[in-house]
């Protein structure tokens, strides 16, 4: 078997994954020889890709479901230390999956060292944290039905200030160095508020916490454009969240979510504009047909993911930006009809593919072609590196950075979900949305 429980938590064993590679090799040298003979710096992009690393949020381990129901599929884990285990799981397959990113008070580090000790086991380390003031909890003296950070009540502002402090407290134990600050607050009426007072309470709350944020951290401002609230939302798209970035200061960056926008926006073009004016702070991977669907990366609209690699390269490249550090890369999906581990390996994949086409688009030919109003190049250059298959590329990268050639095989073959009922049980339920 090849799967191990060791200090309670299940590993899997790196032999088994070593002999599923040797049992795929022949297959994989095959493609990847076909691939490399056409590509000029392969292990440059072989090493970018080892480099980079996506940040699994607390949430996205169990089912998320919809506002009409839940089907939990089994095995859930039931406390953090369990969730660290699955990504651990994740990592150990992929080898992309090496951060954690926490969501407080869903995922409270009672016991700091030990957290940190378990992750540092799983080869983890802790990316972003992400506050909470669009729910009420049980304890929670004042609501935020109607907004935290831009509420009427100087209070209620108060208490939310107050909790993103404590969050960034719960950050400096974890040796993290970045908040990230997503507020549903808005209106759902015309006339339920005054929108320049709005943002004006909400700019003084950010002020107080970007106030407390310790030296070297990071404060990301994300944006929605609706939902929960349906008529304005007061951080509503790129434009406000870079005018609040902008008046808070250097350490205050935009989040770009993939499903944050209204239908159609040219993110590719925001992703740009963003990095011009180094305000791009941080990036939630997911994928959508109509809203906030929190679907499989790369499972609705690859080439528009393609664009925005293409634009996150580029615009890096252009201001000297280490493509795996200098900005937070997390996936923030939700799984309805998906095992929630399955679906992470399969966002992942579909995100180091897209990195990977994105490397290989010919740069200098693509300048030449835009300088020459030549369209027809231009488009034949993008569609040239979406076309291509890199996939044996990108299996290529993982195996030489000790995963697996199929990582969803290895999970399938391995039996991993069963197990994990069997040790969880069929009725678990992880805290999250
Ligand atoms: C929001 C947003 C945030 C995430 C919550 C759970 O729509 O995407 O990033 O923290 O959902
Ligand atoms: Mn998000
Ligand atoms: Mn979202």
């Amino acid at each position: 078997m090849g799967l191990t429980t060791k200090n309670n938590s299940m590993q899997i064993d790196k032999y088994k994954i070593d002999e599923y590679n040797q049992s795929l090799l022949k297959e994989h040298k095959r493609k990847f020889d076909f691939i490399t003979a056409e590509i000029k710096a392969v292990e440059n992009i072989l090493q970018k890709l080892i480099e980079f690393q996506l940040a699994i949020p607390s949430w996205a381990l169990g089912t998320g479901g919809t506002r009409f129901g839940r089907f939990p599929g089994g095995g859930e884990p039931r406390s953090l230390e369990e969730k660290i285990e699955d990504i651990g799981l994740l990592h150990a397959l992929n080898k992309s999956s090496g951060a954690i990113s926490l969501h407080i008070p869903w995922d409270i580090p009672e016991n700091a060292s030990h957290i940190k000790a378990l992750a540092a086991q799983n080869d983890l380390r802790f990316d972003a944290m992400n506050s909470n003031t669009f729910q009420d909890q049980p304890d929670q003296k004042l609501s935020y039905k109607f907004g935290s950070m831009q509420h009427v009540d100087k209070a209620v502002r108060k208490q939310a200030i107050e909790h993103n402090i404590e969050v960034i407290k719960y950050g400096v134990e974890l040796g993290t160095e970045s908040l990230t600050v997503w507020l549903s607050d808005g209106s759902c009426f015309p006339g339920q508020l005054n929108f320049r007072k709005t943002f004006q309470n909400t700019l003084e709350s950010l002020q107080e916490v970007y106030a407390a944020l310790p030296n070297k951290w990071k404060m990301f401002v994300e944006y929605k454009a609706y939902e929960p609230n349906f008529y304005s939302m007061t951080v509503g798209d790129w434009g406000q969240s870079l005018l609040y970035a902008t008046k808070l200061g250097e350490k205050a960056y935009t989040l770009v979510d993939l499903g944050h926008h209204l239908p159609n926006a040219n993110i590719e073009q925001i992703v740009a504009l963003l990095l011009m004016e180094g305000k791009l702070g941080g990036f939630h991977f997911n994928d959508s047909k109509y809203g906030d669907d929190d679907l499989t990366v790369g499972s609705i609209k690859p080439y528009q993911l393609f664009l925005i690699f293409n634009e996150l390269v580029e615009g890096m490249d252009a201001r000297g930006m280490h493509h795996a550090t200098d900005l937070a890369w997390m996936i923030d999906a939700s799984h309805n009809v998906k095992d929630p581990l399955e679906d992470l390996l399969q966002s992942v994949e579909a995100i180091m593919i897209t990195y990977a086409q994105a490397l290989l688009v010919d740069r200098k030919k693509l300048t030449e072609a835009q300088n020459n109003n030549d369209v027809v190049t231009a488009q034949e250059i993008l569609q040239n590196a979406f076309r291509t298959d890199v996939r044996a590329i990108v299996a290529e990268a993982r195996s030489r950075a000790g995963g697996a050639l199929n990582p969803l095989a290895v999970y399938r073959n391995e039996k991993v979900r069963e197990h994990l009922i069997k040790e969880r049980g069929s009725k678990t339920v992880a805290t999250g949305l």
